[in-house]
């Protein structure tokens, strides 16, 4: 018996192992209940009384030397395989598929951008609003049509509460709440109660703007616009204001940019007309002023909306406002851009 532990011991000492697996069969092989060491305590019941101290001690060493022996083997492993991580060439750049912005994101970014550069805030506000702050403090009559469920979302049981149908009911939230000088672009999603097409969808981006302030004039209006037109669309981007009606601005109009595809030469895009409608625009109502407690005596104002994607669809010559929500890949990785 003592010659059998004495080679076990050997055995343990000469034991080498290069993968956790070995080590592991070597931990079976004398630890298990059925194993090397188990056996030796279970023959131990023979041995002659005399010799008992002296092969007890013997077993408890090989014990104690196998127990020893899987320690250190498993530092040694787990210390070799983490220095294997060297290997790694640490210069090379990052194996990662950036993602893209979306389109819609670039082109609100660039318009805030360039309103920022002539002293424009940025405001936001909440897409779920009150009759007063959608219609009724914008001068729509009550029976205007946006009102009705066939052009707005209401929400079901509270005839007063909707998804708003534009931003101005945020330029409302911030003349309430702030006396002039305003000088604020208002970017957010809005709703219309519209069937799905290639030019129209019922959730879709606008930007809108707003300055008040004394002795602000449709002059002002008209440079601040020609600015922007040309900032986005190019220096050599000419302008023009056809006169229009909105209940909110009196008087009210809209602006056209020479078509930026066929150079107003004439094409499908502009209609055969050489120009395109990119805003909507006018000076604030004196109504809607007084209805946010400031004073239209003493104040004047202009404001302007523009629909996102009718702006994105200019300026990449995209033909289908769908593809902006079906989140097709090859669609969108064709937009790379700084902002
Ligand atoms: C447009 C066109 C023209 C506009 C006006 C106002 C407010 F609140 F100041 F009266 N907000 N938005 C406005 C004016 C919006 O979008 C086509």
């Amino acid at each position: 018996m003592k010659k059998k532990i004495e080679d076990y011991l050997k055995e343990v000492e000469a034991f080498r192992a290069e993968k956790l697996e070995q080590l592991e069969q070597f931990r079976i092989e004398f630890l298990s209940k059925k194993g090397k060491i188990p056996a030796l305590f279970n023959d131990f019941r023979n041995v002659d009384p005399t010799d008992r101290k002296e092969v007890g001690q013997l077993i408890n060493n090989l014990k104690t030397a196998v127990q020893e022996k899987i320690v250190a083997l498993k530092d040694q492993l787990e210390e070799s395989t983490q220095s294997k991580g060297s290997d790694m060439d640490l210069t090379l750049p990052p194996n990662v598929t950036l993602g893209t912005r979306h389109p819609l994101s670039i082109v609100r970014n660039e318009i805030i951008e360039i309103f920022a550069r002539i002293g424009f805030s940025v405001s936001e506000g909440p897409e779920i609003e009150d009759d007063f702050h959608n219609f009724s403090a914008l001068n729509f009559p009550k029976d205007h049509p946006a009102r009705d469920m066939q052009d707005t979302f209401f929400i079901e049981k509270d005839p007063d509460i909707a998804l708003r149908t534009h931003t101005s009911s945020v330029q409302i939230r911030v003349m309430q709440s702030t006396q002039p000088p305003i000088r604020t672009v208002l970017p957010g999603r809005v709703f219309r109660n519209e069937a799905i097409s290639a030019r129209a969808h019922c959730i879709f981006h606008q930007v809108e703007g707003l300055c008040v302030d004394t002795d602000v004039s449709f002059a002002d209006l008209k440079q601040t616009l020609f600015y922007f037109a040309k900032e986005l669309f190019g220096e050599d981007t000419k302008t023009r204001f056809r006169p229009s009606y909105f209940p909110f601005t009196e008087p009210s109009a809209e602006m056209d940019i020479s078509c930026n595809i066929c150079g107003g030469k004439g094409c499908n895009i502009c209609k055969y007309t050489g120009w395109v409608e990119i805003l909507g625009c006018g000076m604030v109502d004196p109504f809607v002023l007084d209805s946010c407690n400031i004073d239209s005596k003493k104040y004047t104002g202009y404001a302007f909306g523009m629909g996102i994607e009718r702006i994105t669809m200019l300026k990449y010559q995209i033909n289908d406002l769908r593809l902006f929500f079906e989140n097709d890949l090859r669609f969108l990785e064709q937009f790379k851009s700084a902002y």
